[in-house]
C-alpha cells in the first residue's frame, strides 16, 4: 500500500514538473505550499496592497495568510520568519528598524517601488490660502502663528496632530524642542489614521487652522495638502540617531522587504514580489478606494486587481 501511494505521489510530482516547463523550456522549481505570511498595519494603502499582493500570489497558486502586526516590530518578525514580507517599507518611519533587522541577519531588500515618499507635518492647502500662518510652507512661519492652531486640550499652544505613537515615537515632540518651538506648539497623538482624516474634514468645515501628520503617496495627494518645509534631513540628524534633531523628514524611498528564505521556498512568488513596483498614483488610488470611496479593504483590492491586470499579470510570468 505504502509503495503504491509513493508511486502516485511521484507521478504527480512528474506531472507537476512537466506543467512547470515554460514556453522557453526552462524547468522552474515549484513554490512551497506553506503560506506566504503578509502583515496588516494601520493605514489604508498598506492594507489594500497586502490584499493586492496576496491576490496576485493566490492567482499564482500560492497559499497566503494575513496577520495584524505592529509596523515597527514587524521587521524582527520577518527576520525570524514569522512574517514573510513587508511591502511598504517607508524610509522615514521604518528605515531604521528595517536596516537594524537586516544587520542582525535574516531580512533582505526585495526592491524599491517607483513611488518616492514623504512623511511629514503639513496643512490642508486652504489653510495657506486663508493665510492662517503667513510664510508657510517654510517652517519658520510657525514662530508667529500658533494662536490660529489652538485646541481645547492644547494649553494655549498650537497643536500638531501626529499619527499614532506606534509609528514614530517621540520624533515630533523632539523636533519641536530642537527647533525652539516647544513653548508655542504641542504634539497630540491620533488614535489611528482615521482620526487624521476626521480632523481634516472638521477643520475645513469650521474654517479653523490645523497642522496634521500626513504622507505621500496618499489619497490626500488629490485634495490639496501642503507639507511644511523643515531644515533638510540628513543621515543621523534625528535625536534618536544621536543628532541635534533640527531636521525634517527625508524625501525618501519606499522599499519591499522579505525573509531571506522566501526566494528559496517560493521562487516564483519571490520573483513576482521583487518585480512588483507601484507608482505614487497607483498607491494613492489604493488608499482612495477606502478613504474616499469608503470601500472595504478586500473589495478595494479585488477592484484594483481587476482594473490593473496589465500591470501585475506580467510580474507573475
Ligand atoms: C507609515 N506612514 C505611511 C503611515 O507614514
Amino acid at each position: 500500500m505504502k509503495r503504491s501511494k509513493n508511486k502516485t505521489v511521484r507521478a504527480m510530482m512528474v506531472a507537476g514538473c512537466v506543467s512547470l516547463l515554460s514556453a522557453t523550456g526552462v524547468a522552474k522549481a515549484a513554490d512551497s505550499t506553506s503560506p506566504i505570511v503578509i502583515p496588516i498595519h494601520n493605514w489604508s494603502s498598506q492594507i489594500v496592497m497586502a490584499y493586492v499582493l496576496g491576490g496576485m500570489f493566490e492567482k499564482m497558486g500560492n497559499n497566503v495568510e494575513y496577520v495584524p502586526a505592529d509596523s515597527q516590530a514587524v521587521y524582527e518578525s520577518i527576520r525570524n520568519g514569522d512574517v514573510t514580507i513587508s511591502h511598504e517599507v517607508w524610509q522615514s518611519t521604518f528605515g531604521k528598524s528595517f536596516y537594524n533587522a537586516m544587520a542582525k541577519g535574516g531580512v533582505i531588500d526585495a526592491g524599491t517601488h517607483s513611488a518616492t515618499t514623504l512623511e511629514e507635518m503639513g496643512v490642508p492647502t486652504w489653510v495657506i490660502e486663508k493665510d492662517l500662518c503667513p510664510g508657510l510652507p517654510n517652517w519658520e512661519a510657525l514662530k508667529d502663528c500658533h494662536a490660529n492652531f489652538t485646541t481645547p486640550d492644547s494649553d494655549g499652544k498650537g497643536r500638531w496632530l501626529e499619527g499614532p505613537q506606534s509609528w514614530h515615537g517621540d520624533l515630533m515632540p523632539e523636533r519641536l524642542e530642537a527647533l525652539g518651538l516647544a513653548d508655542k506648539w504641542t504634539v497630540k497623538f491620533a488614535g489611528g489614521a482615521d482620526a487624521l482624516w476626521t480632523e481634516l474634514a472638521s477643520a475645513k468645515k469650521e474654517g479653523r487652522g490645523t497642522v496634521v501628520f500626513n504622507w505621500t503617496p496618499n489619497f490626500t495627494d488629490a485634495d490639496g495638502f501642503t507639507f511644511i518645509e523643515f531644515p533638510p534631513y540628513y543621515e543621523g540628524c534625528r535625536k534618536s540617531d544621536g543628532g541635534d534633531g533640527k531636521c525634517g523628514s527625508p524625501k525618501g524611498w519606499l522599499k519591499k522587504a522579505a525573509n531571506y528564505k522566501f526566494p528559496k521556498t517560493h521562487p516564483a512568488a519571490y520573483t513576482a514580489f521583487s518585480k512588483a513596483s507601484f507608482s505614487t498614483q497607483q498607491i494613492g488610488q489604493m488608499a482612495a478606494l477606502v478613504d474616499t470611496d469608503k470601500m472595504d479593504h478586500k473589495d478595494a483590492a479585488a477592484k484594483w486587481l481587476a482594473d490593473n491586470e496589465d500591470l501585475w499579470m506580467p510580474w507573475t510570468k
